[in-house]
């Protein structure tokens, strides 16, 4: 029988406010789970510090949570490691613009075949509201002693600059369409990242429900040509520009949508089989271990030979 939502719900109990964004986010992620039929022994969410990183404890899967700004490199060496993996990451604004920003860049660079969910409320809700890295230059929320005065990054941007092949944007309150956005995410072959926007309810008073619903509208409603699929460096060139553009709208309108999609680049996975062939078939969590608990078949001897061969 097929999976339903209920089947990837733990026991925790959710620690989360009353109206908190989260938990639309985490109910499109068990739907989208369940859509894609995907066998928690086979499911690895990973998570950081934060309210959002929480949801590690709420999905059922081989989960971990890890240190602050820490849960990319941990789903790498992951998702490296044994690439049959589904790994999927959760975290906060805070955790993986701020803290974790570094290695936020590193993964669209190596293209790994991971999913980024990012619970964007722009504050460090955990820690009681202060400005996180999302949060426009001069607002005010009610935590903050005085507006903010450093400016915002623009998650959809800072992805496209470090490589990501998926790169998409969702709001926590409208499940339905943001599981289509999860399950895009998790189908795509590459490092994809969803910034989710999502109302704090207990220290943004800023960007609230309200705020949002005012401004937000669907890229592929406005315009039912949307195609931000690139097959070819030529498409890059003739749909740069208009991915571009709508990832720069900010203020009164918020596009929400996949912004961009692109097909052409290998995945680390598919580079390391090139650099060491068979790494796909026997990659080191299925390679046996000698007596004195080594993994034989060293990946990097094999790396350093193929590369010293080219
Ligand atoms: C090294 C380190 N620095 C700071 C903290 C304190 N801290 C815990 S969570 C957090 C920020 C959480 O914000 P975000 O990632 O946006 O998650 P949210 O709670 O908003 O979901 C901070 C600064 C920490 N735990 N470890
Ligand atoms: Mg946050």
């Amino acid at each position: 029988m097929a999976r339903r939502w209920l089947d990837y719900k733990t026991g925790a109990w959710v620690q989360w406010c009353p109206g908190c964004g989260d938990f639309g986010i985490l109910n499109s992620i068990y739907g989208a789970l369940a859509e894609l039929d995907i066998d928690p022994t086979n499911l690895v969410v990973v998570g950081g510090i934060g309210c959002s990183s929480r949801s590690v404890y709420y999905i059922k899967g081989n989960n971990v949570h890890t240190i602050h700004g820490r849960a990319i490199p941990i789903a790498s060496g992951i998702k490296l490691a044994n690439p049959e993996l589904t790994v999927i990451v959760t975290g906060g604004d805070g955790d993986l613009l701020g803290i974790g920003g570094g290695h936020f860049t590193a993964l669209g660079r190596r293209n790994i075949d991971i999913a980024i969910f990012i619970y964007d409320n722009a504050v460090y809700g955990l820690t009681k509201g202060q400005a996180g890295p999302t949060l426009p230059l001069w607002a005010r929320t009610k935590a903050l002693a005085y507006p903010n005065i450093q400016g915002s990054v623009n998650p959809l941007l800072l992805a496209f600059a470090a490589g990501y092949t998926f790169i998409a944007r969702g709001y926590a309150y409208h499940v339905n369409q943001l599981k289509g956005l999860v399950k895009a995410a998790i189908q795509h072959k590459g490092s994809a990242v969803v910034d989710i926007l999502q109302p704090c309810p207990t220290y943004n008073d800023f960007m609230t429900q309200e705020w949002y619903e005012k401004r937000i509208y669907y890229l592929n409603e406005e315009d039912p040509t949307w195609d931000p699929v690139i097959r070819s460096p030529e498409d890059m060139k003739v749909k740069a520009p208009r991915i571009l553009e709508k990832m720069l709208e900010t203020g009164d309108r918020i596009p929400l949508g996949i912004f961009f999609q692109d097909l052409t680049k290998d995945t680390m996975e598919e580079r390391l089989e090139k650099a060491m062939p068979g790494y796909l078939r026997t990659p080191p969590a299925k390679r046996p271990i000698d007596v004195k608990g080594r993994i034989t078949l060293h990946p990097f001897k094999i790396f350093k030979d193929k590369l010293l061969e080219t």
